[in-house]
Order: C-alpha cells, then structure tokens, then sequence
C-alpha cells in the first residue's frame, strides 16, 4: 500500500499578494488583468470568493459583483521562488516529489520514517513548515493513490488536511460524481450520463465493454479509478542536481551584515539538505536579487575535494563580498551543485589512495 501526499497552496496567488502588501489583508482582491483591458481573473482571495468571483472570470464582472473589489498585477517571479521554497521542503521529507503546477504537488511518502511513518503526520509537519518558511498556507490529502489524494487536498481547504484511508474510500468514491474523476471532462461526462453513468457507483457496476465502445481506451482507466485503483506513479524530477535554500524578503535588505547573517542561516539550511540527503557538493553559489529585480551570481568550485561546512561559511562570506551593492537586496539564495552522494564519494577516494 502506498502513502501519497498531495499539497496544493491556498488562494496562491492572492495570499502572496495579500501577504506582500499588509492592506490588502482580509480584503476582497483577485490578481489578474485589469477590467479595462478585458482581463480575467487568475485567482481571487477568499474573501472574493463569498461575493462568487472565481479564477478565468472576467475582471470587468468581478467588479460588477464587488465593486469594492481590489485587482491587484501578478508578480510570477515572485510565485516561481515561493514555489521552488516550497518544493525543497517536500524535497526535504521525501525524494519522490511531483510538482504538477506552480502551487501543487504530489509526495510519496511511503519509505519516510519520520513521524512514525505516518503520512497524516509528514502532512502535518509539511503543512507548519511551509507556513513558518512562507507565511502562507496550504491543505493536504493523504490517501493511497494520486486521485484520492487530490481529492482529499479540497476537502478541508484553507489551511487543512483529509486522509482517505482505504476503509473510507469505497463510499468516497461511490458517491462521486463522474466529472470529478481525474481526466473526465465535460465531453465524456456527457456520453457517460447517456448510458446512466452519473457517480462512481454506477461507473463501477458498468460493464466494461459497452463503456469501451462509448468513451474508448480512456474506459480502463476510469473504471480501474471507480474501484480505488490508481496505478500513476508519483514521477519525481531525475537526479538531484542541486540543493539550493533562498528566501524573498518581507522588506528589503539595505544593511549589508543583517544581509549576511540571513544567508548564513540559509547557508545553514542548504547544509542540513545536503546531510539529509547524504550529499556532499563541489560548488557553491550565492544568488542576489537586487530591488530592481536584477539577479547576480557568484560561484566557487573546489576543484579536488568537496565542500565542508566550515569552508562553505567562509566561501558565502567571501562570495558575498563580491557583489556590487548600490541597490537593496530582495532575495538572496545559497545553492550547493556538483553533487555527488556520499557512499560514492568515500570509494573515488579509495580508488585514489589505494
Ligand atoms: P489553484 O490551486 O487552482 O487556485 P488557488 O491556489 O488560487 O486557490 P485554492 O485555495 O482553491 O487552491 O491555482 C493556483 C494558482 O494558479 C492560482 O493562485 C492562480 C493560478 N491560476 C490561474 O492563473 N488561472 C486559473 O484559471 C487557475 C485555476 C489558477
Ligand atoms: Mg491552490
């Protein structure tokens, strides 16, 4: 039986905007393109939501259903770094981790120790971290496959979590209606509704034949999804090649040594990455990202051995000095690349001085 996580971040966009700017707090916003330019909503804060408005609504008709409403501009560079935080603290709890899009992901954690080996606990644990790493919230399902998964995770949104657990899923699944299966759009739906499919329960009974020649190959798979049966591995990203932490600023750094002791406490957190993964890297590299949005990099390589935490400290104190500062700083990240895993590296070294 496998244990699969599935973590999608609350009103991502909106929450972010609101958690940037203290008076667009509590406050009905959406973040997307203005009225005037016939813009559509990305997604709304909840409370837009109570007044109907919703993502790939038009701006205009938002305004018309909350004329207090605010329309906030997207900031996506600012989501893609919340996003990548985010994924390295799922990086941290498992290996197996599939990002599907900017706020949403899947986690095996079948072979975790931790918290007992609970997933509804590693849930837990992964829902406070984000919020202490971020500031933002997100939910969570658990369950033993993908859909059911993804299907708990909206269960107890904002800021919840739902496990399915195998006993529960059969009733779960029977009382679901057909267009919330994974992949069933409104086109099958139609044809499903037209030979008394309607709910799980009736895709599971169906005969398997005559739902073949209906919605064709596809059939298979819903039906095997109807019984709890969801075989979709949690596909994680190949081989690791690099381990990085950055944060983005609540307020922009102007004071160069409050600038270096929060990188040496990122530094820090990359370090404990590297140790829980039982890696050891050659390069290390601190990125800036100045008030103007310019991104710099400074790197160093060690070119025989690989990196201790000592040097690393003094390397991201030297490499820091390097940069030019004429502007504040907005983020600032230490990455490690050039890995190599331990085991692997204590036999190059035995190969070396044998
Ligand atoms: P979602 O996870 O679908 O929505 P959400 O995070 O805003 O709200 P929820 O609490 O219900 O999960 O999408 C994530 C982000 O993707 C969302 O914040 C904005 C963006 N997005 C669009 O740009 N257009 C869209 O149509 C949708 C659905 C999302
Ligand atoms: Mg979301």
């Amino acid at each position: 039986m496998r244990k699969i996580i599935h973590i999608d971040m609350d009103a991502f966009f909106a929450s972010v905007e609101q958690r940037e700017n203290k008076t667009l707090r509590g406050k009905p916003i959406v973040v997307g393109g203005q009225a005037d330019k016939r813009g559509v909503v990305a997604t709304a804060s909840y409370e837009a939501r109570k007044f109907g408005i919703h993502s790939a609504m038009a701006t205009s008709r938002a305004i018309k259903l909350c004329p207090e409403l605010i329309v906030v501009k997207p900031n996506f560079p600012l989501y893609r770094d919340i996003s990548n935080q985010v994924k390295e603290i799922f990086l941290s709890h498992s290996e197996m981790v599939e990002p599907v899009s900017i706020d949403e992901a899947y986690i095996d954690v079948t072979d975790c120790l931790h918290n007992k080996g609970s997933a509804t606990l590693i849930a837990k644990s992964i829902l406070k971290e984000i919020t202490a790493k971020t500031e933002l919230t997100a939910s969570a399902g658990v369950s033993f496959n993908k859909f059911l998964a993804k299907y708990a995770s909206d269960i107890n949104k904002p800021a919840g979590i739902y496990t399915v657990l195998p006993d529960d899923a059969k009733q779960i699944l029977s009382q679901l209606d057909i267009i919330k299966f994974h992949g069933i759009g409104p086109a099958t739906a139609k044809k499903l509704k037209s030979i008394g499919i309607y709910n799980g329960a009736d895709l599971k009974s169906a005969n398997l034949i005559e739902l073949r020649e209906k919605i064709g190959k596809s059939a298979d798979f819903y039906y095997n999804l109807a019984n709890g049966n969801d075989d979709r591995l949690v596909k994680s990203e190949r081989r690791r090649k690099s381990v990085a932490s950055e944060t983005t600023f609540l307020v922009n750094i102007a004071d160069y040594y409050e600038l270096e002791s929060r990188l040496l406490l990122l530094l820090k957190e990359a370090v404990k990455i590297l140790a829980h993964k039982d890696l050891l890297a050659k390069t290390i590299t601190v990125k800036i990202k100045f008030s103007d949005f310019k991104i710099k990099t400074k790197s160093y390589t060690e070119k025989l051995n690989t990196l201790d935490y000592e040097s690393s400290e003094l390397i991201a104190r030297y490499l820091l000095r390097q940069f030019e500062f004429k502007k504040s700083v907005r983020l600032a990240g230490i990455s490690f690349s050039n890995l190599i895993k331990k085991s692997e590296y204590k036999e190059v070294q035995k190969r070396l001085f044998r």
